[in-house]
């Protein structure tokens, strides 16, 4: 196995980071078994970081089986809640001491700014963590009342070996969504990281390495047809959940049916919509739209990127979020006084602009925006388009980029409605000052989360998932421990005679 040494020294950060590389299966690092490597890009320069050892269905096979061992020998059923509960809580401790430094190799994988990264990502990551701590020893089953002549009961075990796919624009913190809840309940893992950011999972896997038993994690980063598809297809896992691209959810579900109809819950792409109504706080719907928009750059599932507005106040607004997002600072992301890293990848970013270029070509006008910020590294200025049409691709399509449609509307009916014409359901926003509008608007909207006057808020307790394409099943809160729970019906005889 090899290492990673990089010396920060950022106006945000400094210091040296030093630590173990390789896929990490039953609890040591290894090379991948065709001994290929992957390049990690910095997204804000173009450079190659580092290379990482790339996985290969064969690696998911070992790992899968050190996860079955570890299933059958030391977690499962072998570790109680508490002890469960014991693990994760030094995990989520461990996370807070090297909070800075996971913050850290965030921003330079990925490319979003240091005080996202560590006050958004990573305390959010220790957060969800700290959640799951929480719940592994209140894993509930029922007593069902039949007969005085029977014991009925239902038991919520683990599942045993689970699959995770995460993608690449929050890759600590969906890491942590996917890890907290299958621990708690007992489950073991296999996880595959993004290929574009590996490098906080593999952080994560030493610091893992030091609390559980080997097997329990197993973390194989890789590209998603070869081990995205090897966990997919796999005849022992059981479970597979899926964050990322609708494209890719449902080549998994097609996997899932095709190999072992292994449960599946995936959470995919959005255009969620934000509804400003005249009676809303301006100021505050200016803000809030904007980081509905903009935030991590865009690449965010659940943004706000159609923005609907009221004809009373359109104008008004248009100016305020015009000035606003002319305000949002472009550059390193470790600078202080920057707002707006990177998009991640050339790829992303040839996808953006290509979006941006067929808005124009279908007609709409690009208020703001449109082009690229400086000479390296994949930036692109916050953009605004206006004079949409309703089929038009950017009004349509997940853009995954810093682009916002702003969309007049008159009547309430006719908002629901347009809000509602789209293939996805994730999440939508809704501002007015009026209690009963704005929730009468926020029950109608068809979709995983509705935000009354804020937008992009996420809280550990509280389920996140889609509704339509948006996908299957929830995360975070009490409902994630169903994904990763199978319930088994028990009847004991007390005295019924055959
Ligand atoms: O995502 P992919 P990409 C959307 C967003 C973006 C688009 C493309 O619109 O522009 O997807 O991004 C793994 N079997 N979102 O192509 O490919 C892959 O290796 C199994 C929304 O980067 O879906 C990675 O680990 N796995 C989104 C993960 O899937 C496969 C977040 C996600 O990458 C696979 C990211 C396969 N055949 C992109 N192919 C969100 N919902 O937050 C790829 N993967």
């Amino acid at each position: 196995s090899t290492s990673f040494t990089h010396e920060f020294n950022t106006p945000s950060f400094k210091g040296k980071v030093n630590f173990p590389t390789g896929l990490f299966i039953n609890g040591k690092f290894v090379d991948g078994s065709n001994n290929t490597t992957i390049d990690v890009v910095n997204p804000t320069t173009g450079q190659v970081i580092t290379k990482i050892a790339e996985g290969t269905p064969n690696d998911v096979d070992s790992a899968v089986e050190a996860a079955q061992k570890a299933f059958d020998t030391v977690w499962g059923l072998k570790a109680s809640g508490s002890t469960r509960s014991r693990l994760l809580t030094k995990l989520w401790q461990q996370m807070e001491v090297h909070q800075k430094e996971l913050a850290a190799l965030e921003v330079l994988d990925n490319g979003k700014t240091f005080s996202w990264a560590l006050n958004g990502d990573t305390a959010a990551a220790i957060e969800t963590i700290r959640y799951y701590a929480g719940w592994a020893d209140k894993i509930l089953g029922q007593v069902q009342e039949t007969t005085e002549a029977k014991l009925t009961y239902s038991r919520h075990e683990p599942i045993g070996v689970v699959g995770q796919i995460i993608p690449w624009n929050f890759p600590l913190l969906m890491f942590a969504w996917k890890i907290g809840p299958a621990l708690a309940t007992g489950n073991t893992i296999v996880i595959k990281p993004s290929e574009f950011t590996p490098l906080t999972a593999i952080r994560m896997a030493s610091i893992i390495q030091e609390i559980f038993p080997p097997g329990v994690v197993n973390v194989v980063p890789g590209y998603g047809n070869t081990v995205g598809n090897a966990i997919s297809t796999h005849m022992k896992i059981e479970k597979v959940a899926f964050t990322g691209s609708t494209l890719v959810g449902r080549k998994i579900m097609e996997a899932a049916a095709k190999s072992n109809l292994k449960n599946v819950t995936l959470e995919l792409g959005g255009k969620s919509p934000n509804i400003i109504f005249n009676d809303a706080d301006l100021d505050q719907a200016v803000n809030w739209a904007a980081h509905g928009v903009f935030w991590n750059h865009g690449q965010t599932c659940c943004a706000g990127t159609r923005v609907f507005v009221q004809s009373g106040i359109y104008d008004e607004f248009l100016k305020r979020f015009t000035e606003k997002s002319k305000s949002i600072r472009l550059g390193d992301p470790f600078d202080q006084e920057v707002d707006q890293g990177p998009q991640i990848s050339q790829i992303q970013y040839d996808r953006i602009m290509n979006y941006i270029k067929s808005g124009k070509e279908q007609g709409a006008t690009v208020h703001l925006g449109g082009d690229r910020h400086g000479k390296e590294g994949y930036f692109i200025n916050p953009t605004i388009f206006t004079n949409t049409r309703p089929d038009m691709k950017i009004v349509q399509e997940e853009i995954f980029g810093p682009v916002g449609v702003l969309i007049k509307f008159e009547d309430e009916e006719d908002v629901i409605r347009q809000a509602n014409d789209t293939v996805y359901g994730l999440a939508a926003a809704v501002f007015s000052q009026d209690i009963t509008r704005a929730l009468n608007t926020a029950h109608r909207l068809k979709a995983g989360t509705a935000w009354v006057n804020c937008a992009n808020v996420l809280d550990s307790n509280v389920p996140f998932g889609g509704f339509k394409q948006s996908g299957i099943g929830r995360e975070l809160g009490e409902y994630a421990l169903q994904n990763y729970t199978a319930v088994k019906a028990v009847h004991v005889n007390l005295g019924i005679k055959m």
